[in-house]
C-alpha cells in the first residue's frame, strides 16, 4: 500500500477538456460505466470515505473531477457513460470530450477502467480500451465489486475476461476489485505507482 495516495485532495472539476488544470506532471483517470463504482474505487483507494462523490443514482457525475495525489500528480473521476436515460445528444457530447481528452492529454499515463464484475466488456467499455489502443496509452481494469461474487465465481469471472482482453487489448492489465471490502488496493496502487511514480 501506498501512502502518498491518501493525502488526496480535491482540485477542481472541469465541465470540457478546456477547464482542465494545466497539463504537467502525470494523471490517471478512471472511466467506466455509470454505477461501475469508479467513484468508490477512487475513495478507497485513497483511503477517503468522501472525496470522489459515490451515488445511488447513476449518471451524476458529468463533469471531469481533478483530484490531487501529490504537488505534480493527479487522479480524474470521468464522466459515466452508457447510462440510458441520458438523451443520445448528451452521449455523444461526452464522447467526443473523453476521446479528446484521451488522445491529447499530455500529463495522462494511464486509464483505470472500472467493470462491474457482473457486467464486464460491454460495448462503451471496449470502445474505452479501443482509444486507448489507439493512443498508446496503457489501461487496467478493475473489475469493481467483486464482493457481490463467490470467491470461485470472481476467480472464473476475472480468468475469462483477462483472456479476452489479451486477445483483443494487449497494453490492459486486470484485477479484481472491492471498494467495500477494501481488496484489491495493494495491486492497484503498483500499477498506479507505476504510472505516477509519486514523490
Ligand atoms: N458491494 C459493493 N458495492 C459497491 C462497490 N463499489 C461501489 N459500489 C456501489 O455501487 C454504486 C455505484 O458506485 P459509484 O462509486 O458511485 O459508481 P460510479 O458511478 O462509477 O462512480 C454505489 O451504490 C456504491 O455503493 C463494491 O466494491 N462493492
Ligand atoms: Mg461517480
Amino acid at each position: 500500500m501506498n501512502k502518498l495516495y491518501f493525502s488526496a485532495s480535491y482540485l477542481t472539476n472541469a465541465p470540457t477538456i478546456a477547464h482542465a488544470p494545466d497539463d504537467v506532471g502525470g494523471e490517471v483517470a478512471f472511466a467506466g460505466r455509470s454505477n461501475a463504482g469508479k467513484s468508490s474505487a477512487i475513495n478507497a483507494l485513497t483511503n477517503n470515505k468522501s472525496l470522489a462523490r459515490t451515488s445511488k443514482t447513476p449518471g451524476r457525475t458529468q463533469h471531469l473531477v481533478f483530484f490531487q495525489i501529490t504537488e505534480l500528480t493527479r487522479f480524474v473521476d470521468m464522466p459515466g457513460y452508457g447510462y440510458a436515460k441520458v438523451p443520445d445528444k448528451v452521449k455523444r457530447q461526452w464522447h467526443a470530450a473523453m476521446e479528446q481528452y484521451l488522445s491529447h492529454r499530455r500529463s495522462l499515463q494511464g486509464l483505470i477502467l472500472v467493470m462491474d464484475c457482473r457486467h464486464p466488456l460491454r460495448e462503451f467499455d471496449r470502445q474505452m480500451l479501443e482509444w486507448c489502443q489507439q493512443s498508446g496509452l496503457p489501461a487496467h481494469v478493475l473489475l469493481s465489486k467483486a464482493d457481490k461474487l463467490k470467491p470461485n465465481a470472481a476467480r472464473a469471472g476475472l480468468d475469462a475476461v483477462r483472456q479476452e482482453i489479451d486477445l483483443h487489448f494487449p497494453n490492459t492489465s486486470i484485477q479484481n476489485f472491492s471498494a467495500s471490502k477494501k481488496h484489491g488496493i495493494d495491486e492497484a496502487h503498483t500499477v498506479l505507482d507505476e504510472w505516477l511514480n509519486p514523490q
